[in-house]
């Protein structure tokens, strides 16, 4: 009766509030439907009716809260929490040291083989009958356990004996938000920050707890709440105060918080005339101000940096290096624990070698000389978060420091919240990739988790697609972006297939003829965008400032490396950036084998063929098709793609509610229209210098290269105020 009920109401729900965004998709992939199947309904009833949980402290009662949130709606009964363990308790929830002796012997080797925020969930034979237990070194690890016990739940997974251990494989799997102080979000395409600076500290949305349920629930355990474009505001103590409050919440949630620090905070809000790192008043003000943080938030993280970046100040404003400036933040920092997480995103108007070179060659010299309580934070790519790039050569180069990896969870050179991206597919190929600096086998998974180089700190870093949007990311789908972000930093060797299936059957259903076809179109999608904007190994030919859309014409920025030109370098002979051992030797940054094999346009896998070689148009790709005609028949690909992703998602309509159909549908209507865009700029710009014409299959354009390049945007959502 219960369970028809909650369904009637679910489905009425989603019918009021339209075709849009729906209340449902608030709760993001805690949903808790209703279980039919009786076998397994019976299944968790039996084993939920007498649980002892012992809550003693916040983040304990979280857990259980969490429990009893969710049981009445899988399962339309209360759990029957016992006061004490007793003969009856079927399900035993306690931190491994107040397990009875006897038990705690039963696990002893298990226990041993979990870090400190792992768990374990065990069915043993106690006194004549079958007792599971919930256990873990850590009361965070009762609480990832807690949800991952109840994700089993919403799965369907009929496990009858229960025999899991797991843990994280990194330390700190963190969010950074590029939320500004005014609540603007650069970059952001889900509405305005989360945090309302204004009402806080006294005002505590909802939303902050949600938001902390949804990242434990994924073991996210960091959270840097503002722009790396930083505001130095946020570190005085009026705001420091509304900091406390967030930070209050998430340390229940088992979520410590991070801010970014800005370089020139000193001067800015300290009324010192230099933030010279070396100045003794400099680094006083810093100890201070990391008193005065801890004073308030006793488990605060650290800090994030961006200096010398893109305009940000930095310890080369005195003449100093990046070593000088994380060093001093992190011997303030270390007294209470704390971290420095220094970002490696640097290129410079003053240099005149390939941007994609300068990082390393800026902070390989480094290695090994920063403070062990520093990180330093590397994007994925050498460039910036493109639809596809060749890994950042400092993983695997940088061998005596902490690297973090930086992936982009919100969408900014990917269509924005308006596409359908499963970016899964895209980490998961970074953190497979082989740098071979230690012979075969030396992926960036093994050197982020520290395994490789036995690093002092792993982290995984997203920066986040989340915005106040009644479904938090704008896309429902990039709820996924998150939910992978966060389960691929807790094991990095996760697929991305499984992670699909594990969140479609969260989100949605478990039906088998909905997850197979809509799995598969998250599993194209990435491919998909990569052709239709930036197939073959192109990349930044994106117009400017705000990154919306095609502008491979684009060529009169102030600085030559934000200009598309720069990085298609297109002429009438041919495309792409010669970085060749010939050309900029980028390659060169590479483990030898690799080097060789990028070196040669036939050796090198062929995705990244125009990043690294300037070929010409009618040089023969492995197919034995022209590069004109291979460019050509990409763009065309991408955008059938999309309209194969747009009969699939209508092939399942029976399945979902009429507000997620036609929410995605509208969403896909226009993936398809702006695919379509792409193809058809870029393909009459490079037209323009190929001279050649388009191969038949592909569509003919729908407009021409002078009203695409006409078209501006001064609205375009995530750029940030006087940002070309
Ligand atoms: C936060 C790119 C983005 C900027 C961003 C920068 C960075 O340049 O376009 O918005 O600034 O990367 O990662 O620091």
């Amino acid at each position: 009766m219960k369970h028809t009920l909650a369904k009637s109401l679910f489905i009425l729900l989603s019918f009021f509030t339209g075709n849009g965004q729906s209340i449902e998709d608030y709760k993001l992939w805690l949903r808790y439907h209703p279980i039919e199947k009786p076998e397994l309904v019976d299944l968790y009833l039996n084993l939920t009716e007498h649980v002892y949980f012992s809550s003693d402290s916040k983040l304990l009662k979280n857990a259980k809260s969490e429990f009893s949130n969710a049981l009445p709606q899988l399962i339309g009964n209360n759990a029957k929490f016992d006061t004490s363990f007793s003969r009856n308790t079927k399900l035993l929830v306690t931190v491994y040291e107040q397990l009875p002796e006897e038990i705690k012997s039963k696990l002893k080797t298990k226990i041993g083989l979990i870090k400190e925020e792992g768990f374990i969930i065990q069915t043993v034979d106690y006194n004549n009958s079958s007792l599971t237990i919930l256990t873990a070194k850590q009361e965070v690890g009762i609480l990832y356990g807690t949800f991952r016990f109840l994700s089993f739940m919403q799965m369907h997974k009929k496990i009858v004996d229960f025999n899991i251990v797991d843990s994280p494989k990194i330390q700190l799997r963190m969010l950074n938000h590029w939320d500004n102080l005014d609540r603007s979000v650069e970059r952001g395409y889900a509405g305005f920050s989360l945090w309302n600076w204004q009402k806080l500290p006294e005002h505590i949305d909802q939303r902050y707890i949600d938001y902390a349920r949804a990242n434990a629930s994924i073991g996210i355990n960091a959270t840097v709440l503002t722009n790396v474009n930083a505001n130095a505001l946020v570190l005085t103590p009026r705001y420091l105060q509304k900091v406390a409050a967030l930070a209050n919440i998430f340390r229940e949630y088992g979520i410590k918080v991070y801010l970014t620090a800005r370089f020139s905070a000193p001067m800015e809000i300290g009324n010192l005339n230099t933030a010279d790192p070396k100045d003794e008043n400099v680094e006083k003000w810093w100890a201070q101000k990391a008193m005065e943080i801890y004073d308030l938030i006793p488990n605060f993280g650290g800090f994030l940096v961006k200096a010398n970046s893109e305009g940000q100040p930095g310890p080369q404003n005195y003449g100093r290096n990046h070593v000088d400036g994380a060093n001093m933040m992190a011997t303030v920092l270390k007294p209470f624990g704390g971290h420095v997480i220094w970002r490696a995103f640097v290129y410079s108007e003053h240099n005149n070698i390939d941007r994609a070179k300068q990082a390393y060659d800026e902070f390989l010299p480094y290695d090994g000389k920063f403070d062990d309580n520093v990180v330093v934070q590397v994007k994925n790519g050498p460039i910036d978060f493109q639809p596809r790039e060749p890994f950042h050569p400092l993983f695997g180069a940088m061998k005596n420091t902490s690297l973090a990896m930086e992936f982009q969870i919100t969408q900014e050179y990917l269509g924005f919240s308006s596409h359908l991206v499963y970016l899964p597919k895209l980490f998961e190929e970074v953190l497979d990739t082989d740098t071979f600096v230690e012979g075969k086998g030396s992926t960036i998974a093994k050197v982020i988790d520290g395994s490789l180089y036995q690093n002092k700190i792993s982290v995984m870093a997203g920066v986040s697609n989340i915005g106040n949007d009644l479904n938090w990311t704008g896309h429902p789908f990039g709820q996924a972006n998150w939910y992978g972000f966060g389960r691929l930093a807790w094991n990095p060797y996760l697929t991305s297939e499984q992670i699909a299936d594990e969140w479609l059957r969260l989100t949605f259903n478990n039906e088998s003829e909905f997850i197979a076809p809509i799995k598969e179109m998250m599993l194209t999608s990435r491919e998909a965008v990569v052709n239709y904007m930036n197939p073959l190994g192109l990349h930044h030919i994106f117009d400017s400032g705000h990154h919306y859309g095609p502008g491979p014409w684009v060529d009169n920025l102030g600085r030559a490396d934000w200009n598309p030109v720069y990085y298609h370098r297109a002429d009438n002979d041919g495309i792409g950036y010669n970085r060749t051992s010939l050309g900029s030797k980028a390659t060169s940054q590479y483990a030898p084998i690799l080097k060789k094999l990028y070196d040669s346009p036939k050796t090198i896998p062929e995705e990244y063929l125009l990043w690294f070689h300037h070929l010409p148009w009618d040089y023969t790709l492995q197919d034995g098709t022209t590069l004109w005609d291979g460019i050509a028949l990409r763009y065309q690909k991408g955008v059938n793609q999309v309209y194969q992703m747009l009969r699939t998602w209508q092939s399942v309509q029976p399945y979902i509610t009429k507000a997620q159909y036609e929410d995605v549908n509208m969403l896909l209507q226009i993936q398809l229209k702006e695919a379509k865009w792409w193809r058809d700029a870029c393909l009459l710009y490079f037209q323009s210098h190929s001279n050649l014409p388009l191969p038949k299959e592909v569509e003919k354009p729908e407009n021409t290269l002078e009203y695409y390049k006409s078209l501006k945007f001064p609205f375009a959502p995530g750029i940030r105020p006087n940002w070309n």
